[in-house]
């Protein structure tokens, strides 16, 4: 690298490899490891999945350990910052992809000169940012699930909200040593009573001796969306450079981690490039990790065959080769999107198909009613004005059926958890449960729902945790256990000190009914005739994310005991302060 630092890259050049395209994949995650799939003298076996097609195609892999991890000289700074205020050095993931693109092009013999980069995850984010000031040699980009935003809803919060056990233990293994070799452990089987006896996300990280870490001592210094967030937020960076390198952004409609920044670089970016010639987003029916592997269903839910195999053999590989080896033009729309209940890929030419505004399509209102109910015309005049629970931190909701594991634990299923039944939730007294009959017909929703909901506390802090769900008939002969199944569809939480300004948050003002605009993640979905249409609100999603004290204090994080009280919540469905989800229902295909 320009600072002399070596990276440590391993280089699988094909045996019959002459003029071959590259594609480059930098991970945190031990490159090593990474080329070892199988143990096997064939290249297509040894690579990660994701990259079998084009081990198959003839393809050079290039995979690097970035700065600082594993074989890589240098210090490893959790997701770098650019170089700028955050990043005093001269050297940035932009500047190490550079470099190494450069000495590939000037040393492998066996290649033409074009390189792709290709990752999932944080090596999504590292694709990403290939493309700041990008190598003239760059001539495609694949981030599959990148991070784009970590507080805004990838990794680390979701609209303020700190998801505490995931971030924790994920910090801790990946910053405390170079190699990743010293482990996460608390101790107790159920992440439930671990974090509930920790008290806060602070005095969890004081019992590892986390403030010994960077990146933790930097998050939990900046829990508001300050300059520290904005700065490094990928999808308003990239907005700003000028777009020369084709981009396919692959995202999943249930990823539990980065569910947030494939979709927000899309949004930013697709404007810029109006004839959809450049910017292309693909969104399938996986978790985090599923498409760089198989993809057939999630927990319980089952798709359409190998989702994923088939996404990258028909769509990513020509796209791939039309770029890196003048293969023939792909045939891919502006925004390939799989449909669940229905089970099938829909192409469209732009996206979100429906929302509030400026879609082709204009999202309805589906009302939350007096009495449990939902539905799409507002509450008569006269009805109850709210609905009421109490919310009590020391009991908080879990967010999926205990016993918890920690995450990366051997019995986790962790990456299940956005399609979970949320029966577990659905009879607790402190959470409020809205539903349809049950459906005459089957009603397409494709894009981006917002919940708008109008909320009161006793208390002068709140998160507000909305899910939109799809309740299976009561009996369902073939997949018996689905019988009466609450399918979590589309969720997220708001933080609710942020009502009026990400970066400077505000007590709330008790007992007065506040209107939040929450938005809920991307969905693409037939709810089939015979189903029903649910929405739950709750004030907690324990202990994925950290409790809210409903009490204002300065930084949740080091919240003390008695800071934590019991809150009574209203929601609203009164004249003027209509509670509703903003559905993005499609009037016609
Ligand atoms: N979701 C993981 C991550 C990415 C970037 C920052 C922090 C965590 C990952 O799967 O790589």
């Amino acid at each position: 690298m320009r600072d002399g630092v070596k990276l440590k890259t391993f280089i699988l050049v094909p045996k019959s490899a002459r003029n071959a395209p590259m594609l480059l994949s930098r991970t945190p995650y031990d490159a090593a490891e990474y080329i070892a799939r199988f143990q096997s003298p064939r290249l297509t076996s040894v690579v990660p999945a994701m990259l079998e097609t084009a081990a198959a195609a003839g393809y050079i892999i290039v995979v690097q350990d970035v700065r600082g991890k594993h074989g890589s000289e240098g210090d490893y700074v959790m997701s770098r910052p650019l170089k700028g205020p955050l990043n005093p050095t001269d050297v940035d993931h932009s500047t190490d992809t550079y470099d190494t693109i450069d000495w590939l092009v000037k040393n492998v013999q066996q290649s033409n000169g074009r390189v792709g980069t290709l990752g999932g995850s944080y090596g999504g984010f590292t694709t990403l940012m290939s493309l700041v000031h990008p190598h003239p040699a760059l001539k495609v980009a694949v981030p599959f699930a990148p991070v784009a935003d970590l507080w805004m809803g990838d990794d680390w919060f979701h609209n303020g909200a700190f998801r505490q056990a995931y971030s924790l233990d994920y910090i801790y293994d990946q910053e405390a040593t170079r190699k990743s070799e010293e482990k996460w452990s608390s101790g107790t089987y159920d992440e439930y009573d671990s974090y509930l006896r920790a008290g806060s996300a602070g005095a969890m990280a004081a019992s590892h001796g986390m403030e010994q870490l960077g990146h933790w001592r930097n998050l939990s210094q900046h829990p508001a969306y300050d300059a520290y967030w904005q700065n490094q937020a990928l999808d308003k960076i990239l907005a700003r450079e000028p777009l020369k390198v084709p981009l396919l952004i692959v995202c999943g409609l249930f990823d539990q981690e980065d569910i947030y920044g494939g979709p927000a670089v899309f949004r930013a970016l697709a404007p810029l490039d109006p004839g959809a010639q450049l910017v292309h987003l693909v969104l399938g029916p996986w978790n985090h990790g599923q498409a760089r592997k198989e993809g057939r269903g999630i927990g319980p839910i089952l798709f359409e065959g190998d989702t994923a195999g088939w996404f990258r053999r028909q769509v990513m590989q020509p796209f791939l080769d039309q770029y890196l080896k003048d293969g023939p033009r792909a045939d891919l729309p502006r925004a390939l999107v799989y449909e669940t209940g229905v089970d099938g890929w829909r192409r469209y030419d732009a996206w979100p198909r429906s929302c509030g505004e400026g879609c082709p399509e204009k999202s309805q209102a589906l009302y939350l009613l007096p009495d449990g109910k939902l539905g799409f015309a507002a509450p008569a005049a006269g009805s109850a004005p709210y609905d009421e629970y109490v919310s009590d931190p020391a009991k908080p909701v879990p967010y999926r059926q205990r016993p918890i594991p920690q995450v990366y634990s051997p019995d986790s299923t962790w990456s299940d958890w956005l399609v979970d039944d949320q029966r577990q939730a659905a009879t607790r007294t402190d959470v409020v449960v809205y539903e349809t009959e049950p459906l005459r017909g089957p009603l397409r929703v494709a894009g981006q729902p917002f919940a708008d909901l109008y909320a009161s506390t006793s208390g002068t802090d709140s998160d507000w945790v909305v899910k939109l769900i799809d309740v299976w008939p009561d009996e369902v002969p073939d997949h018996p256990k689905l019988g009466g199944y609450q399918q979590l569809l589309s969720a997220d939480i708001f933080r609710g000190r942020y009502r009026e300004d990400l970066a400077h948050p505000r007590p709330l003002k008790s007992n007065a009914a506040l209107a939040y605009r929450i938005r809920l993640p991307n969905v693409s979905h037939t709810f089939l005739p015979g189903h029903r249409i649910m929405v739950q609100v709750q004030s907690s999603w324990f202990p994925l994310y950290d409790r809210n004290p409903q009490t204002f204090v300065p930084n949740i994080m080091f919240a003390k005991p008695d800071d934590y009280h019991k809150a009574t919540q209203r929601i609203w469905h009164a004249a003027g302060k209509m509670s509703a989800i903003e559905l993005p229902v499609i009037a016609q295909n």
